[in-house]
């Protein structure tokens, strides 16, 4: 499964380098932290009324049975998530979890099919073959959390 250790001086896929060598990683940024919800006018509230944290976007997502409102914290997000329709992933989670919590991470990554083509190359089960329209006009693709520290990844390019 996904941990492999490598001896020094062997081979890595996932090191990419710039003209002087120097390695550059490849997640840029925390893009956003996505907590599913079960009522995300409450969840709103909660962050508004305790933090007072407010709505930057949102945006229902048709292809994933979701929708979000984007609370920004610097130069990220917090993504609060809630299923449009019952055979969303994340109304299938919240039952099976019988609460919210955090459901992914968002990365940001400079170039999506990039750092998707390297997951995928280490052997990476990897949940978008290609990377995919995200929220707000992004560019997406998500990585299997039984491959990733049993954390549901999402790589995201602005
Ligand atoms: C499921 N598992 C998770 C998980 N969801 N582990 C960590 N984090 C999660 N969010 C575990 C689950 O406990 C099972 O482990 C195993 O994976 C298989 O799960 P399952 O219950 O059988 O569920 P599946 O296979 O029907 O769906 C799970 C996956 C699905 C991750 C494959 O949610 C998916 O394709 N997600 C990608 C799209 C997505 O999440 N869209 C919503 C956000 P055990 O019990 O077998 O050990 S859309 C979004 O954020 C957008 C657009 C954006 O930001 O722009
Ligand atoms: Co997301």
């Amino acid at each position: 499964m996904g941990i492999t250790t490598r001896r020094p001086g062997e081979e890595d896929d996932a090191v990419q380098t710039d003209q002087s060598g120097q390695v550059r990683p490849l997640l840029t940024e925390i893009d956003h932290i996505a907590i599913a919800v079960p009522d995300l006018g409450e969840a709103i509230d909660y962050y508004r009324e305790t933090f007072g944290a407010v709505v930057d976007h949102r945006e229902v997502v048709e292809s994933d049975g979701v929708e979000e409102a984007l609370l920004k914290v610097a130069e990220s997000y917090v993504q609060l998530l809630t299923p449009t329709r019952d055979d969303s992933t994340v109304a299938k989670w919240l039952e099976k979890r019988g609460g919210p919590g955090i459901h992914h991470v968002g990365y940001r990554v400079a170039d999506c099919a990039e750092a998707l083509d390297s997951v995928k190359a280490q052997g990476f089960r990897v949940l978008d073959e290609q990377p995919r329209p995200g929220s707000r006009g992004t560019t997406v693709a998500f990585i299997h959390p039984k491959d990733a520290l049993g954390t549901l990844i999402e790589l995201v390019q602005e």
